[in-house]
């Protein structure tokens, strides 16, 4: 087993990269881009564009490394007859789940708004898990995948902070595996959320996991690189 090390908060986090995997959470056109489901609703979605690019590029160097990809996008069958009815009716929104929105159907998988953004589109082999709630472990087999390759170490990014992140990690690290969020490559609507968000994972000595950044984490990942050149 080859140990290395990503600078984080609160302390540094020892890694595998055999037992090491990328997650990309909900990274989709109806959250992310302007003029999807999530602006309509009000929301300005500067702070979640903000993370592409920098998720790009984590995306690039764990590709490099060899670590394992694999990413979840929020959605709903097309008869919705996985999503609860309590989600439907909540927020009493005129247009929500399942109804036609600015890109397709909202949250319904196979319309173009629920695909992953154009920048971060996943290469073959690389798992999609459609799930039905904010978190990325229930009514999914994200579990099993990550159980069968060995996975013990996840790299967080993707959106909302506080919403599909916040959930999964909380479930993974239940799970016994190891997340270190990259604060530059998850977003929020709300700025205090973000913050909040963030802080609520590293305190108490990392009661849910590390925080780091993507210059630090792909720094380490290209000296991986050269290791196994
Ligand atoms: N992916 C995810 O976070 N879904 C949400 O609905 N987030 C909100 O912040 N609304």
């Amino acid at each position: 087993m080859a140990t290395h090390t990503f600078p984080a908060e609160p302390y540094p986090l020892e890694f595998d990269p055999e037992s090491t995997a990328l997650l990309v959470i909900d990274m989709q056109r109806d959250f992310v881009n302007p003029g999807g489901f999530g602006e309509m609703l009000g929301n300005d979605v500067t702070p979640l564009r903000s993370t592409v690019e920098p998720t790009r590029r984590v995306l690039e160097a764990a590709r490099a490394a060899g670590l394992f990809v694999i990413y979840t996008r929020e959605g709903h069958r097309p008869d919705l007859a996985d999503a609860p009815p309590t989600k439907l009716a909540r927020g009493h929104l005129a247009c929500g789940i399942g109804d036609q929105g600015p890109m397709g159907r909202v949250l319904v998988r196979g319309e173009y708004g629920h695909d992953i953004v154009d920048e971060l589109q996943p290469q073959e082999g690389e798992p999609i898990i459609d799930k039905p709630g904010k978190g990325s472990f229930y009514a999914t087999d994200l579990e099993l995948i990550l159980r069968n390759r060995g996975i013990k170490t996840l790299i967080i990014t993707g959106v909302t902070t506080e919403v599909c992140v916040h959930t999964t990690v909380r479930e993974a690290n239940d799970r016994g595996f190891e997340c270190i969020v990259l604060e530059d490559c998850v977003g929020s609507y709300f700025p205090e959320f973000q913050e909040m968000g963030l802080r609520m994972i590293k305190a108490q000595g990392g009661i849910f996991g590390w925080v780091s950044n993507s210059s630090d984490v792909v720094s380490v990942l290209q000296r991986l690189e050269k290791v196994a050149a």
